[in-house]
């Protein structure tokens, strides 16, 4: 497997931190035995965690006002492979990424494999794209895609997901993600019941095409970039359609696509309870849908939204299968970085989850006792689990110190040379 930064690099940055490592990852270990936990046994299960990396994510994103570029973004598909494959060596638990066309232009999607094999990446859920205009493109999506009112424009929406699945199964792929932007602006715009049934018979076409072993994930959200309403606006609407295409198709929860103060924790356990969670794009945010870095901010619900997933693992939940991926868009700071870093933060929400007392939780909720359950949760989210993480990526052939070892390898500016800022570019992020 290439590596694009420096091997001895890494191990010489982690000689020098295993020492202090040791010591914290022997005192951890020491007050989780007090609550018969072994920490080895957790060790191993984040040492197998992973989540992927959205290519779209490795540009600097931008908002509708401006984009400001950043030093040595990636110019096409190859270079983002590049800096994932970075992310991947420093934090080895992002080995596949989540590509999304056509903002990803291909020609070649056996050359694509073999360059992205070279490096020991994969790919995860293909995403298509029917929210924006193409050049050249024969029909608009001004007014929606799959559930437009032309006939000839939902055909050509259905064509791109079928073109997609096409691209996913060279890729290795084996889920199809369709998020739709359609919805409307004005009260009285759209025929809300007919502009649904449309978007099922362009669904249903976009299922059929699907091979056995792939998935269709439907991701809901609630707004933006239609104001009035959106067709898939959350997740009964989305489980409904779920329901409505099949057993391929389930629903994926992007963290950021609720309103305010969702319960999102348990829209997770009503759609694993009923075999129809897809999985994740995870981010952060404060007001809708900001792509923040996951656990930036309410690292506490993130942590609930795991203690769901880890007690569906613990109860062997059939059908329990879910896809984790980031979906965060970067303004102000590396990608690489924050990319590196959120993929910790979820990783950190997943060993947290293990750590809690299951048993004991079960019988305070069976008894009622609402305080002690809190504080069974608490007790999990309040421990230091960082020792954890860093000796599973040691393990792994990571970095101890993802970001200081990335700095340390000047991977950053000597993009910078070699990718010359074209000033626009990107991700092409909404
Ligand atoms: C829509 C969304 C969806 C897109 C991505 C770029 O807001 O979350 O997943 O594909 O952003
Ligand atoms: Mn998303
Ligand atoms: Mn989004």
């Amino acid at each position: 497997m290439k590596t694009l930064i420096n091997e001895s690099l890494v191990a010489e940055q982690n000689q020098s931190l295993m020492p202090a490592l040791q010591e914290d990852y022997d005192h951890l270990g020491a007050k989780l035995q007090r609550s018969g936990i072994d920490i080895e046994a957790v060790t191993q299960q984040a040492a197998k965690f992973q989540v992927a990396v959205p290519s779209w994510g490795t540009g600097t994103g931008g908002t509708r006002f401006a984009r400001f570029p950043g030093i040595g973004e990636p110019r096409n598909i190859f270079e983002k492979l590049e800096d994932c494959s970075v992310i991947n060596q420093m934090v080895r638990c992002t080995e596949k990424v989540s590509p999304h066309f056509p903002w990803d232009k291909v020609s070649d999607f056996t050359e694509l494999k073999g360059f992205a094999d070279d490096l020991g990446l994969g790919f995860d859920a293909v995403n298509s794209n029917t929210f924006q205009d193409q050049p050249g493109q024969e029909h608009s999506y001004k007014y929606g895609s799959l559930t437009n009112t032309c006939p000839q424009t939902r055909e050509q929406a259905v064509a791109h997901n079928i073109e997609c699945i096409e691209w996913g199964k060279t890729l290795g792929s084996t889920a199809l993600t369709v998020w739709i932007g359609d919805g409307s602006n004005f009260a009285g715009q759209s025929h809300f019941q007919r502009q649904l049934e449309r978007y099922l018979d362009s669904a249903k076409e976009v299922y059929n095409a699907l091979p056995d072993d792939w998935s269709m994930f439907i991701e809901h959200k609630m707004f933006e970039p239609a104001f009035y309403s959106t067709v898939i606006q959350d997740w009964g609407t989305n489980v409904l359609c779920a329901m409505e295409l099949g057993e391929k198709a389930k629903s994926l929860v992007d963290l950021g696509h609720h309103a305010p103060n969702v319960n999102i924790e348990m829209i997770v356990s009503r759609l694993i309870q009923f075999q129809k969670l897809a999985g994740f794009h995870f981010n952060d945010s404060k007001y809708g849908d900001d792509d923040l870095d996951s656990g930036s901010l309410h690292p506490f619900q993130q942590f609930l939204i795991f203690n769901e997933l880890v007690d569906a693992e613990h109860r062997n939940q059939p059908g329990f299968n879910p896809a984790y991926m980031l979906d965060q868009s970067h303004n102000v700071t590396d990608p690489i970085e924050s990319l590196m870093n959120s993929a910790e933060e979820v990783q950190r929400s997943y060993v947290k989850a293990l750590l809690v007392d299951r048993d004991a939780l079960y019988g305070f909720q069976d008894s009622n006792d609402a305080i002690m359950a809190a504080n069974t949760l608490k007790a999990a989210f309040n421990l230091d689990v960082a020792p954890i993480l860093a000796m599973a990526r040691v393990r792994n052939g990571g970095a101890i110190a993802p970001i200081a070892t990335y700095r340390e390898s000047g991977y950053r500016a000597a993009a910078g040379e070699k990718r010359p800022s074209s000033g626009h570019s990107g991700s092409g992020i909404v």
